[in-house]
């Protein structure tokens, strides 16, 4: 007998938490990773637990802007290797985007396990594990400061998923475009990002791809337009919209 029934009215959500568990205990995941998914949890249940309007949009604009860069990178997490080893490997192949881990919590043993981990899931190029290569980033005194010279430092496009408040500024005032994932709209990665995609990764990372995919057929000059047309900071009011009129439609039927 399983322990999360497939007819459990939350098994969708039960089993990305199980996800993280288990990447956890394969050494992958930070303890503060787990808390991280808790809160992204809650907003998830605030959001309706759905891809809106407005996550679709900006799922369009970040494919647009990754298929426009010339050095685009996606920096790799603990929380990420267990949620969509895959398609993360997935992504930076059919965005031509390297891979860098990089942690918040730094930890060789873990930078180890994810590196394997993707490795495992088709990735042939992972930066990031080679000292010879570190550099500092200015302006962030994490251990996220460290930063691959032919990755992260050189990047015209950098996607954070599932990050702490410190280093989309730091990205930003060297020069680079940042997409993000976060379930948070009023997080500071969010508010800071130039592309904040407010959804579950687990199901905008699909999303992401099959857009890549599609977009890929369009010239460059209609890419710089969607990108052009887009504006974050009305995007995430539109998901504040989002949590307040489910709040409202819940408050009504209580
Ligand atoms: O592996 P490390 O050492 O690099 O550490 C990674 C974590 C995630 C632990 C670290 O970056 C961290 O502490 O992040 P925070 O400050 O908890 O922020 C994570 C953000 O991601 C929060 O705003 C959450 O709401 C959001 N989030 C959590 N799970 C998901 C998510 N967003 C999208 N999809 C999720 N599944």
């Amino acid at each position: 007998m399983p322990l999360i029934p497939k007819s459990h009215p939350r098994a969708k959500s039960l089993l990305i938490r199980e996800k993280l568990v288990d990447g956890f205990d394969r050494g992958l995941v930070a303890k503060e990773g787990l808390l991280a998914q808790g809160r992204g949890e809650a907003f998830d249940y605030l959001l309706g637990e759905k891809t809106g309007k407005a996550a679709k949009q900006a799922i369009k604009v970040a494919a647009a802007q990754l298929l426009q860069a010339q050095k685009p990178v996606i920096s790799v997490n603990g929380n990420i290797a267990a949620l969509c080893p895959k398609q993360i490997v997935r992504l930076s192949k059919q965005a031509k985007a390297k891979l860098e881990v990089n942690l918040f919590y730094a930890n060789e043993n873990r930078k180890k396990a994810i590196v394997k981990t993707l490795r495992n899931n088709g990735a042939k190029e992972i930066l990031g594990t080679n000292s010879r290569f570190s550099t500092r980033l200015s302006g962030i005194e994490s251990a996220r400061r460290i930063v691959d010279k032919n990755g992260i430092f050189e990047a015209d496009v950098v996607v954070v998923p599932l990050e702490d408040g410190d280093r989309t500024m730091a990205l930003r005032n060297a020069g680079k475009v940042v997409i993000t994932f976060d379930l948070n709209p009023l997080s500071r990665t969010s508010q800071t990002a130039d592309i904040t995609i407010v959804d579950n990764v687990t199901r905008a990372i699909d999303l992401l791809i099959d857009e890549c995919k599609k977009l890929s057929k369009k010239n460059s000059k209609s890419l710089k337009k969607i990108i052009l047309d887009f504006d974050n900071k009305k995007n995430l009011t539109e998901n504040v919209i989002q949590i307040k009129n489910n709040l409202t439609r819940r408050a009504r039927v209580a």
